[in-house]
């Protein structure tokens, strides 16, 4: 019998709490690390800004305001025919500073009302729990996740959303691209996935970077753990950026660094899914001298706590050479990356690999023998609107029917087990890198700028009518 793309494949779009639904102080909602996260723009990064400030622009607080359209949105979602809907609970809207011992009820009802809207059309909520959204109480107070305290304040927010949703959500995700810490001298990604705010250089940030993906580690196993006992029929999954690394030429020296930086990327995915550090990790810090809070308790918790599946996010692939400066061949980042001169690349200087995505899920097929989800896929871009109101996007239809193509390669010729493609942005929504509305990923135009002016008004973009076809024919035509 012939490979292909199960009947019930679940078709979506995925988006993050903090990137559209606006409303950051509804009902309740106390203030994230997103909400002191300034507008940069294309090559200018964001600032965390010390709080909330008067005269700075935060665009994540009103974003697209999804919270006040979410039945209208969805509502798109479903004449598109999603079988899923990915985002993320707002843990600020649930525990506003992170450190209560009793959740936000009004926070839990704004849930409760969106995951009814989903599966009103028959829409699965995909629920990521942990999307750069840390409360900037934790933040401030406790240092975000250098502290162990925060798995305590994590684990009572996850079995909070966990026992009110049991018969609402299936799938869930812990942490959002884990693994974007590797690059830990890039503060904007320290402060997003681990709520550390560190000044440039810090001598600590190497180390504090384990220590916080340790403690993150432990707590995403405990919540499977829990999980589980809640509700048997929940699917816990891990939620890594998958870049893959190829060797800028064939000399093995470039082979051997290309190999070296996969291990350093994603051994985050080994913990997870495996339920144990990879020796090569040991090892590494065993060498350096880094010796992170790792209990043996700890240990027995990671074993226990694995994945059902693996959910990732493609976007592109990279290219490394080794370096003179770095004989011992460890991923030290951004000096060690080349441009590929085989791809083009997107506005934003982001490679396009759609062939990238067929060898990351062959990859992640090798390494963990689970079901993988691609969980966020896309091209972020500028679209033009014409006089009479349409979005003439074939560039993102481009892109995304050639990484569907190599979704549909890697299931059907290489058995890769793919349970679902969520590509990102669906709507139009803030950027998490960069700030701005202007690059664009979504299905759906929502009319508002960079400085946050515009009516919202939702727009379907051409290919909001092409994505349509593809899940009605089950991605026969692309
Ligand atoms: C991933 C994040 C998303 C998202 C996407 C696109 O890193 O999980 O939150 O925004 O990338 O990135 P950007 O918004 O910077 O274009």
């Amino acid at each position: 019998m012939k490979y292909k793309i199960p009947k019930d494949f679940l078709w979506g779009g995925a988006v993050a709490a903090h990137q559209l639904e606006g409303g950051w102080q509804a009902d309740g909602k106390g203030i994230s690390i997103a909400d002191v996260m300034t507008a940069g723009a294309n090559g200018v990064p964001r600032q965390i800004t010390a709080g909330v400030l008067s005269d700075k622009f935060y665009p994540n607080h009103e974003a697209i305001d999804f919270y006040h359209h979410y039945k209208e949105d969805i509502k798109l979602f479903a004449e598109m025919g999603f079988k899923s809907f990915r985002t993320s609970i707002a843990w600020t809207r649930i525990f506003p500073q992170g450190d209560e011992e009793l959740p936000n009820e009004a926070g839990l009802k704004f849930y409760d009302n969106l995951f009814a809207e989903c599966h009103k059309y028959g829409i699965e909520p995909v629920i990521t729990l942990a999307h750069f959204e840390i409360p900037y109480h934790l933040v401030k107070e406790y240092g975000g996740w250098r502290d162990r305290r925060v798995i305590d304040f994590f684990i009572r927010f996850a079995t909070t959303v966990f026992k009110r949703y049991r018969h609402q959500v299936k799938y869930w995700m812990t942490f959002n691209e884990i693994n974007n810490q590797t690059d830990y001298q890039e503060q904007f990604l320290m402060a997003t996935d681990s709520g550390l705010v560190l000044e440039p250089n810090d001598p600590d940030s190497e180390a504090l970077m384990y220590q916080a993906a340790h403690y993150e580690l432990v707590a995403s196993a405990l919540a499977v753990k829990i999980g589980h006992q809640i509700n048997p029929e929940f699917k816990i999954g891990c939620m890594i950026n998958v870049s893959p690394l190829y060797p800028a030429t064939c000399n093995p020296q470039d082979t051997f660094q290309a190999l070296k930086a996969m291990q350093r990327r994603y051994w985050f995915a080994d913990v997870h899914a495996l339920g144990s550090y990879p020796r090569h990790m040991e090892a590494f810090f065993a060498e350096k001298g880094l010796r992170s809070d790792i209990t043996a308790e700890d240990r027995i918790v990671l074993a226990e706590g694995t994945v059902d599946y693996i959910g990732f996010s493609y976007y592109n692939s990279m290219t490394v050479a080794a370096q003179t400066t770095n004989p011992e061949f460890h991923f030290v980042g951004p000096e060690a990356v080349q441009k590929n001169p085989y791809l083009q690349a997107s506005d934003w200087g982001w490679p396009i690999d759609p062939l990238g995505l067929r060898y990351s899920l062959n990859w992640l097929a090798d390494h963990y023998h689970k079901p993988l989800m691609i969980v966020e896929n896309g091209l972020g871009a500028k679209d033009e609107l014409t006089a009479d109101d349409q979005i003439h996007d074939q560039y993102r239809i481009a892109y995304l029917k050639a990484h569907i193509q190599a979704m549909k390669d890697a299931i059907e010729k290489d058995g890769v087990p793919v349970i679902g493609y969520t590509p990102w942005g669906c709507i139009d929504l803030v950027s998490a890198g960069t700030g701005q509305m202007s690059k664009r990923y979504g299905f759906i135009y929502v009319d508002r700028d960079d400085q946050g002016k515009g009516s919202n008004r939702r727009l379907k973009k051409d290919s909001f009518y092409w994505y349509q076809k593809v899940i009605k024919t089950n991605g026969s035509e692309l």
